[in-house]
């Protein structure tokens, strides 16, 4: 378990507030400006935040390592790869010519315990979105209480799989719609849009849009004022909102990873797979 690092934060509560590495782990866990009661939860894995079956284990542990720090009530949820990328989403190398089933379903476990995590903790979260977050990477901030996000048009967030040949999961589409409403999921995850800020803002997927340095400020500011509630009562009305959401995934675990894995390991689904990533390549050169 990752052990919380208060005491690296010194002198360093305005780099926390606006991005940047915190310690060496994939994910850093420590406070915001030396305040105990806010955690920080950075992604920082090289080099762009790519979620596999590594990083969503330091995701989920990350946040039991928030829960377990007496004191702490809420936690931000940010990038140390400020202005650029918040998290690209799954990897897809996870699943693109996986070695075996096996692994696929160890990676679809990751990514299930690491959104419970994030999504079920009693304590308050708040997403920073100082980058863009496209499918998963929208998962992550969707999983959170509250999202702010940069008003850089060039960063998109939204759950973009269907222009790529993938379908959504359940659990991806539930938390979605309980943001968007479900005339906005069916349209925007239907046709795999990427919304820039403002129009994520239009619809209420996001529920700030600020400049770029106001964010992490923002962000740390909404978590305090959350840590100020009183925490059982908020954490119980939390808990009872997404309690159905979360059982839906909870009782059935094992059926929605058999279903991915078959839907990842179709012909036509690696192809899809297969294009997307060289395009990604291609883009680059
Ligand atoms: N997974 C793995 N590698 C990635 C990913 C990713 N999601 N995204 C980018 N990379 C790689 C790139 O290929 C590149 O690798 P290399 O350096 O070896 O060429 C490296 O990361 C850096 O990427 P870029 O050069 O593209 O960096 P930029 O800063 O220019 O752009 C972006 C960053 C905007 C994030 C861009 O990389 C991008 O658009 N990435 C793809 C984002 C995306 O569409 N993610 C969706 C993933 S799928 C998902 O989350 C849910 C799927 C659920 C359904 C599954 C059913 C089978």
């Amino acid at each position: 378990m990752l052990a919380l690092r208060a005491s690296r934060c010194v002198g360093g509560a305005r780099r926390l507030l606006t991005g940047g590495v915190v310690g060496d782990g994939l994910v850093g866990v420590s406070t915001v400006g030396g305040d105990s009661r806010i955690g920080l939860l950075t992604l920082q894995k090289k080099p762009v935040n790519s979620l596999d079956t590594e990083m969503l284990t330091a995701i989920a542990d990350g946040v039991a390592a928030l829960e377990a720090q007496p004191g702490v009530k809420a936690f931000v949820l940010t990038s140390a790869w400020e202005g650029k990328v918040f998290s690209a989403g799954l990897d897809l190398l996870e699943m693109h010519e996986p070695d075996d089933r096996a692994s696929l379903e160890e990676f679809w476990t990751a990514v299930q315990d690491a959104w419970l995590a994030l999504y079920t903790t009693p304590l308050a979260t708040v997403a920073s979105i100082n980058g863009t977050s496209p499918a998963g990477g929208c998962l992550l901030a969707t999983a959170c209480d509250y999202r702010v996000m940069s008003e850089n048009p060039k960063f998109t967030i939204g759950l973009n799989e269907a222009q790529f040949g993938l379908v959504a999961p359940d659990f991806f589409l539930d938390v979605y719609t309980n943001v968007v409403g479900q005339r906005n999921a069916e349209w925007l995850a239907g046709t795999g849009a990427l919304l820039d800020p403002a129009s994520a803002l239009a619809v209420s997927l996001v529920d700030e849009v600020l400049p770029q340095g106001d964010v992490g400020p923002r962000s740390a500011a909404v978590a305090e004022k959350l840590a100020k509630l009183p925490f059982d009562a908020r954490a119980e009305t939390k808990r009872r909102l997404r309690l159905k959401t979360a059982t839906n995934l909870r009782d059935t675990k094992a059926q929605c990873t058999a279903t991915f894995c078959d839907f990842a390991l179709q012909d036509d689904v690696q192809a899809a797979l297969t294009a997307y990533v060289a395009s990604l390549k291609a883009r680059k050169n």
